[in-house]
């Protein structure tokens, strides 16, 4: 991993955004120069009231990421006599980049020769000699008190870019958004839709659309006309790649559990069809000597329930409790 200084979050610490920290890291991977425009007050401050202009006007006093980048600034920041303050500065006994509160690494120092100096005990703040003959872009520590123009860089990024759908990343004075799945456009602006459902027969259909029409997060319950049941999900979601999470349900007409015919009787049915769907009626008969016990008619409601079970027949001759038991009679009275 690269050292933490490099990884400058403007906004937020570093721990909250580390895969954009680790992004922005990637400029040096790649050897750009700057991820973030540069800024300069025409006027000159002390180092506390420069950290303040930048924080107020733009992002913060400039934190260095490396030679290159010191390079360009030299290149295109104008010579200032008394120079620019830069976002380090002494804390405790360490050189620190005030943005991100990490020390100066040894390998990111700029430094001109013999310096710092701390020279009078009191030079607790860096200056960047922008444009010097003698050591162009090389860092000096100096008083903070001391007055010089203040060198800020403005992050590109901001809070509602990329419609915050998506992963902004910094450029070299501009920014690029990588959209999260589900979105889509220069700025993400777009979100993926699904096709449009068609309500399935005897189907109720009841949508949530956080994002869009028939669109990714979008879902879509159903329900079945009274009869019908649901064959297939009750829930459709639209995913981040603009399809269905499956196609949609279907809902089919309610039967009713099989009819048995009484033993000694007879059963008929209408419809007779071998299904018993909504709305069948059976009608009971006993054989001759027997006698029908419980319904002689039953129906198969909407809910899929007979209104009734099916009836028995039961014999009209008593016999006795002795043959009964030895031969086993059902559907007689036995005394
Ligand atoms: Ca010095």
């Amino acid at each position: 991993e690269p050292p933490p200084w490099l990884c400058l979050c403007p906004r937020l610490p570093c721990s909250d955004t580390r895969e954009l920290c680790h992004t922005w890291t990637c400029f040096i991977q790649q050897e750009e120069v700057a991820a973030w425009t540069y800024h300069y007050s025409t006027k000159a401050y002390s180092w506390n009231y420069s950290r303040e202009f930048c924080q107020k006007h733009y992002t913060d006093l400039v934190a260095i990421q490396n030679k290159k980048e010191i390079a360009h600034l030299n290149e295109v920041i104008p010579y200032f006599s008394s120079y620019y303050w830069i976002g380090i500065r002494k804390v405790g006994d360490t050189w620190t980049w005030v943005g991100t509160k990490q020390p100066l690494t040894e390998e990111a120092e700029n430094w001109a020769e013999h310096e710092p100096n701390n020279k009078k005990n009191n030079q607790d703040c860096v200056e960047i000699y922008i444009k010097s003959a003698s050591a162009p872009g090389k860092w000096n520590d100096e008083p903070c008190g001391k007055r010089k123009r203040a060198l800020c860089y403005a992050a590109s990024c901001q809070d509602m870019s990329c419609s915050k759908q998506g992963k902004c990343i910094e450029t070299i004075g501009n920014y690029t958004c990588s959209c999260f799945p589900g979105f889509y456009g220069p700025e993400c602006e777009y979100v993926r839709e699904c096709e449009d459902l068609d309500l399935p027969r005897q189907a109720f259909m009841n949508c949530s659309h956080p994002l869009g029409n028939f669109s990714f997060t979008s879902e879509c319950r159903f329900h079945c006309a009274e009869g019908y049941k649901l064959n297939g999900p009750s829930k459709l979601e639209c995913l981040a790649s603009g399809v269905w999470t499956s196609e949609p349900p279907q809902c089919v007409a309610i039967a009713c559990g099989p009819l048995q015919s009484p033993v000694h009787g007879s059963m008929d049915c209408s419809p007779s069809s071998g299904a018993f769907q909504d709305n069948t009626s059976c009608s009971f008969r006993c054989a001759e000597g027997f006698k029908l016990e419980g319904a002689d008619l039953v129906q198969c409601t909407e809910l899929g329930q007979w209104t009734a079970p099916a009836p028995v027949c039961q014999g009209t001759v008593t016999l006795e409790h002795s043959f009964c038991v030895s031969q086993l009679v059902r559907h007689h009275t036995c005394v």
